[in-house]
């Protein structure tokens, strides 16, 4: 098949998924157009059936904002045409969808029909796309694509509980590669960062409200009074500055370490004891889902996906939104005794194994072939 895929090309899940995905299609033998603003992060290496076609947005003093959006739907209308692709594949519905819409219109024009399949990921639906300013746009092309997925059972209940959607939605989760994400050996990293042998617990996300990383201190303070332990905190955005400060608040700067944005993201989970994820919503939580395949249990919310993701009392355990309490007494728990530690630690790889890249691929490939054949 000739897949284009539309993606934001940062460090978002979304992106990530869509880029892992893109990589995965490519090798097994798909050809791959990523159409997007910027080359993806993980995409910069050379692949005989990956193509990448930058969005460029001519600005003009007229405007005060940039209309991306048209500029990509004309550039999806170039591509399609001149690639022949069979299929579009948007990942993360504002603005993807609608602009693939356009394109999509523009294209019968030319006696082109392109279907459309609208990946759904989470803040699209819960957060950005049911605030009006955008609802009925994302309604609109929701119902518009020719199929749609999203990544859990939660944010397909959501979607269809916040907008009038009239088409099914096809559940697929997100994956993991576990060539790239396993358990690596990196004990001298250890070392430097827990030299007495404290545990290390680990934070990563883009630092939005919506991931409670205030919760992420206020956690490993509670722990730390109990168990000798050092946080790392990796990634940024515009709370980290609240945590830096909550951290000199609650005096635990010595033992908490900001990494900032990490390639390596999966040498970091391999010298951690246990992951923490308080997020307010979070569709799927594939950052969790990464810690599981470095054998990293997990203490999360008891939100959107994660119960989808997070086996209570098996590879973690998951408590109310804001419950700080009950997330460091849990958290407690696993970290004060090496041996039940050791048994999260093994759960937590093997349901992290039921995500795996091989056993996902086929339901996208599977789904592209389905809304071809039907359209
Ligand atoms: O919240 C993020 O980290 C980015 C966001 C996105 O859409 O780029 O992530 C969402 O999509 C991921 C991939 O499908 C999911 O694993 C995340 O749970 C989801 N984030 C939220 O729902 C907050």
């Amino acid at each position: 098949m000739k897949i284009g895929i539309v993606c934001y090309p940062t460090f978002g899940g979304s992106g990530v998924v869509a880029t892992e995905l893109g990589k995965a299609l490519a090798d097994n033998g798909h050809q791959v157009h990523f159409i997007t603003y910027n080359q993806p992060a993980r995409l910069d290496f050379f692949s005989e059936n990956l193509f990448y076609h930058e969005v460029s947005v001519a600005n003009y003093p007229l405007f005060d904002y940039a209309p991306y959006e048209v500029a990509l739907a004309s550039r999806l209308v170039d591509v399609v045409r001149f690639e022949k692709l069979d299929v579009l594949h948007v990942h993360y519905a504002i603005p993807h969808a609608s602009a693939a819409f356009m394109a999509k219109q523009i294209l019968l024009t030319y006696g082109i029909y392109i279907p459309v399949v609208t990946t759904l990921h989470g803040t699209d639906i819960t957060l950005v796309g049911k605030d009006r300013t955008y609802k009925p746009v994302v309604t609109f092309s929701i119902n518009k694509s020719d199929g749609v997925t999203a990544v859990s059972e939660n944010l397909k209940k959501d979607t269809f509980e916040f907008f009038d959607i009239e088409n099914d939605i096809k559940v697929i989760p997100n994956f993991i590669d576990l060539t790239r994400f396993s358990l690596k050996p990196k004990d001298h990293f250890k070392k430097a960062i827990a030299p007495n042998g404290e545990k290390i617990l680990i934070h990563t996300s883009n630092f939005r409200k919506v991931k409670r990383t205030e919760d992420v201190v206020r956690i490993f303070a509670k722990i730390r009074e109990k168990i000798p332990s050092k946080l790392l905190m990796v990634g940024d955005g515009g709370e980290r500055s609240a945590c830096e400060q909550l951290c000199r608040d609650l005096g635990v700067s010595e033992d908490t370490r900001f990494l900032g944005k990490q390639d390596a993201i999966e040498e970091i989970l391999s010298v951690s004891d246990l992951f923490l994820m308080p997020s307010q919503s979070e569709s799927f939580g594939l950052a969790a889902l990464e810690a599981m395949a470095c054998k990293v249990p997990v203490i999360s919310s008891n939100t959107g996906g994660l119960p989808e993701l997070n086996v209570e009392g098996v590879t973690g355990f998951l408590k109310d939104v804001g419950d700080v309490d009950g997330m460091a007494e849990k958290s407690i728990y696993i970290l004060e005794n090496d041996e039940r530690l050791e048994a999260f630690k093994e759960a937590a790889l093997a349901r992290a194994k039921e995500f795996e890249l091989s056993k996902i691929l086929p339901l996208y490939e599977n789904y592209y072939t389905e809304v071809i054949e039907k359209s």
